[in-house]
C-alpha cells in the first residue's frame, strides 16, 4: 500500500481510459456496427489496471474474453485495438480477430479463444518457455470464476504447482458465470481454496481497489520472478452488465446491482486522490477530459478505416504460407 500520488492518478486515468472505451463500443455494438459479441468489463476496471501495470512488456499475457482493458494497456497501438473490435482492416489482426481474439505477441498479449480455460493450457508453454530459458519473464493468465469448473484449471494448478513455474493467475471473480451465481457453481465460498489442494499460496483481494490490485499482483509477480510459483489471486468484483453487450441479465436482484455499483472502483479511487492525496478537483477533471479525447481520437481513426476485403480472409492462415485464394 502507499502508492505515490502520481502513480494514483496514472492508474485512475487507466480506469476511466478503459470504461469510456468499454462505453463506447457499447453504444456501436448497439447501433450494429460491431460484429460478434462483445463482453463488457464495466465495473471490473480496477483489476485490469491494477494487474496490467505490475507486469512488464515482455511479460506473457493471457487475456479472458472480458479483457479490452488488457488488450488496450499492454502496449499495443491502442487505436489498432479498437479498430480490431470493429472488424477493421487496420485492426490489430487485420479485423479478423474482432472483441474476443485480440492478440499482439509484439507486447506480449498471447490472445484468447473462445474455450473458456484453453489459456489455462496454453500459458503453461509460456511459462515452461521462460524457465528453460531462463528469461526471468512472468505468464500472467486472466480467467473468471466459472472457469474454475473447467478441467484445464486444475491441470494448470498442479503443473505449474510441481514445476514452480512462473504464473499469476488471476481470477477475477465477479459472481456469475453467464447466468449461474457461483455459489450454485462451486463448492466452496472463496474460489482461492482451490489453490490449497496444490500448495499454492491463495490471496483474496478486493478486486475494486486498484491499489490493492495493483499491490497484489506486484508481489505475486516478485515471487514468481524469483523462481518460487505460481500464485491464485482471487479478485473479487462485479460486472455491471450482462454477460455481453445487449442481455438485460434479469437474473440477477437490482439490490445485487446497485450495491455493487456503490463500490465504482473509480469512484474509490478518485474519493483516494481527492481526500488522501489532496489531489484537486479540477485536476481530476483534466484527467478525465484527457481520457475522453484519446477515445475520441481512437473512435475518428477507427470509423475512417476500411473493412478488410474478402480476399484477406485468405491471409495470415498459416505462418510462412498463403492460401491461394479463389
Ligand atoms: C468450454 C466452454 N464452455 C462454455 C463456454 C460458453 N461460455 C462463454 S463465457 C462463459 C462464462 C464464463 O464465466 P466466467 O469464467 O465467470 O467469466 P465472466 O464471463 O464472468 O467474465 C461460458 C459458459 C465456452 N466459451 N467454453
Ligand atoms: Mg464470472
Amino acid at each position: 500500500m502507499g502508492l505515490s500520488t502520481e502513480a494514483l492518478l496514472s492508474l485512475y486515468y487507466d480506469m476511466v481510459l478503459v470504461r469510456r472505451f468499454e462505453e463506447t463500443v457499447d453504444t456501436y455494438a448497439k447501433k450494429g456496427l460491431i460484429p460478434g459479441f462483445l463482453h463488457l468489463s464495466i465495473g471490473q476496471e480496477a483489476c485490469q489496471v491494477g494487474a496490467i501495470r505490475a507486469l512488464k512488456q515482455a511479460d506473457y499475457k493471457f487475456p479472458d474474453h472480458r479483457s479490452h482493458g488488457i488488450c488496450l494497456l499492454a502496449g499495443s497501438p491502442r487505436e489498432r485495438v479498437m479498430a480490431e473490435i470493429f472488424g477493421k482492416k487496420t485492426g490489430l489482426c487485420g479485423g479478423k480477430g474482432g472483441s474476443m481474439h485480440i492478440a499482439d505477441v509484439m507486447v506480449g498479449n498471447m490472445g484468447n479463444n473462445a474455450i473458456q480455460g484453453s489459456i489455462m493450457a496454453t500459458g503453461l508453454g509460456t511459462a515452461v518457455a521462460a524457465q528453460i530459458k531462463g528469461t526471468e519473464q512472468v505468464t500472467a493468465i486472466f480467467i473468471g470464476d466459472g472457469t474454475v469448473g473447467r478441467g484445464e484449471f486444475h491441470e494448470s494448478l498442479n503443473l505449474a504447482a510441481t514445476w514452480k513455474l512462473p504464473i499469476v493467475y488471476i481470477l477475477v471473480n465477479n459472481h456469475y458465470a453467464i447466468s449461474t451465481h457461483t455459489e450454485r457453481a462451486h463448492p466452496v465460498k472463496d474460489l482461492v481454496e482451490m489453490a490449497g489442494g496444490y500448495h499454492i499460496p491463495g490471496v483474496i483481494i478486493d478486486g475494486n481497489d486498484v491499489e490493492a490490485v495493483y499491490d497484489a499482483v506486484t508481489a505475486a509477480v516478485a515471487r514468481a520472478r524469483q523462481g518460487e510459483g505460481p500464485t491464485l489471486l482471487e479478485l473479487k468484483t462485479y460486472r455491471w452488465q450482462g454477460h455481453f453487450s445487449g442481455d438485460p441479465a434479469a437474473y440477477r436482484p437490482q439490490e445485487e446491482v446497485k450495491t455493487w455499483k456503490d463500490r465504482c472502483p473509480l469512484k474509490r479511487c478518485r474519493e483516494r486522490l481527492l481526500n488522501t492525496h489532496q489531489v484537486a478537483e479540477a485536476e481530476l477533471q483534466a484527467l478525465e477530459r484527457k481520457a475522453e479525447e484519446e477515445i475520441t481520437a481512437m473512435l475518428a481513426f477507427t470509423l475512417a478505416s476500411p473493412d478488410p476485403a474478402p480476399a484477406d480472409a485468405v491471409q495470415h492462415v498459416y505462418v510462412g504460407r498463403e492460401v491461394a485464394g479463389r
